[in-house]
């Protein structure tokens, strides 16, 4: 048997969890257009013949401003200890920049005992000319391998995984074979709740959105949505409990028939900035 551990670390939204997704062939982890969806460490288990990767999403490295913003940044820094190989991932169509420098010298990578590969994503929307440009200008990191992929369209997705299987040295599984990851049903949930929730909103509300599942007694689910401020309740919730019907009805399509999922939207006055608060949420 062989296994191990591949961190996916990076500038927020470029697209580590829809690479971990496309890979693993299923939703791990939740994925938005707004900068910052990923808080926590998530593992998503990819199998193949007689080996198993465990991958760990991270959220996107960037100058914090609150208790979250530091709380997530320390997970990610964090993150690529001790695996085999570190994946730095930029944005092909915005290019690579000072930022991924930036994240590819401060989170601690041991390059002896991890092979760091740098990955061109969102190739799908890169000219040919710009990908060459962006990964060209990326060797300063001196890596060990570069991959130009789209973990939209897939393109060069399956290159990638099979150097990542290639590589992985004899060990045990970490997780049972029909795993898919280490996220629980509940906060699975909770996180589908945040992602209809991030599709749905916009402006500084995103970031005032926290979710947990406070009740599992199948079929009846019960999800709080935490915002800071009174006046954003309104704005979860919309015109008639528009906005909240929405985001139920998407939820429920993704789980198991028969859910009766119940949201209810609480005020925590600026948890973002408490680490307390944000501890407590799980962060
Ligand atoms: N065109 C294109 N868009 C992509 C691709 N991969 C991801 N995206 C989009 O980029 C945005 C960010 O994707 P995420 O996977 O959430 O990015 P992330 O790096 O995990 O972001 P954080 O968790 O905030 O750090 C979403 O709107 C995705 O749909 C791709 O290959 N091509
Ligand atoms: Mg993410």
């Amino acid at each position: 048997m062989r296994s191990g551990f591949v961190a996916v670390v990076g500038r927020p939204n470029v697209g580590k969890s829809s690479l971990v997704n496309a890979i693993v062939g299923t939703k791990v982890s939740i994925v938005s257009d707004k900068p910052q969806t990923t808080r926590r460490r998530i593992h998503g288990v990819a199998v193949r013949d007689d080996a198993q990767i465990v991958f760990v999403d991270t959220p996107g490295l960037h100058k914090p401003v609150t208790a979250l913003g530091k709380r997530v940044n320390a997970t990610a820094m964090a993150s690529a200890v001790d695996v085999d190989v570190a994946i730095l991932v930029f944005d092909a169509e915005s290019g690579f920049g000072r930022g991924d420098e930036w994240v590819a010298a401060n989170v601690p990578i041991d390059r002896k005992a991890t092979k760091l590969f740098v990955v061109a994503n969102k190739c799908d929307v890169a000219v040919p000319q710009r990908i060459l440009a962006e990964l060209s200008r990326s060797t300063v990191l001196s890596a060990d391998e570069y991959f130009p992929v789209s973990a939209r369209s897939r393109k060069g997705v399956d290159e990638l995984s099979a150097a990542l299987f290639g590589i992985l040295p004899e060990g045990p599984w970490y997780y049972p074979a029909d795993a898919t990851g280490d996220v629980s049903q509940e906060e699975w949930v909770a996180e589908m709740v945040r992602e209809e929730l991030l599709r749905l909103t916009r402006d500084e509300l995103p970031y005032s959105i926290a979710t947990r599942v406070t009740e599992w007694e199948w079929p009846r689910v019960r999800c709080e949505i935490i915002v800071e401020r009174e006046s954003q309740k309104g704005m979860v919730i919309g015109r008639g409990g528009s906005l909240l019907k929405e985001v139920g009805e998407s939820v429920r399509a993704q789980m198991t028939p028969g859910a009766y999922l119940e949201l209810r939207v609480i005020v925590d006055k600026n948890w973002q900035r408490k680490p307390s608060r944000v501890e407590r949420l799980g962060y």
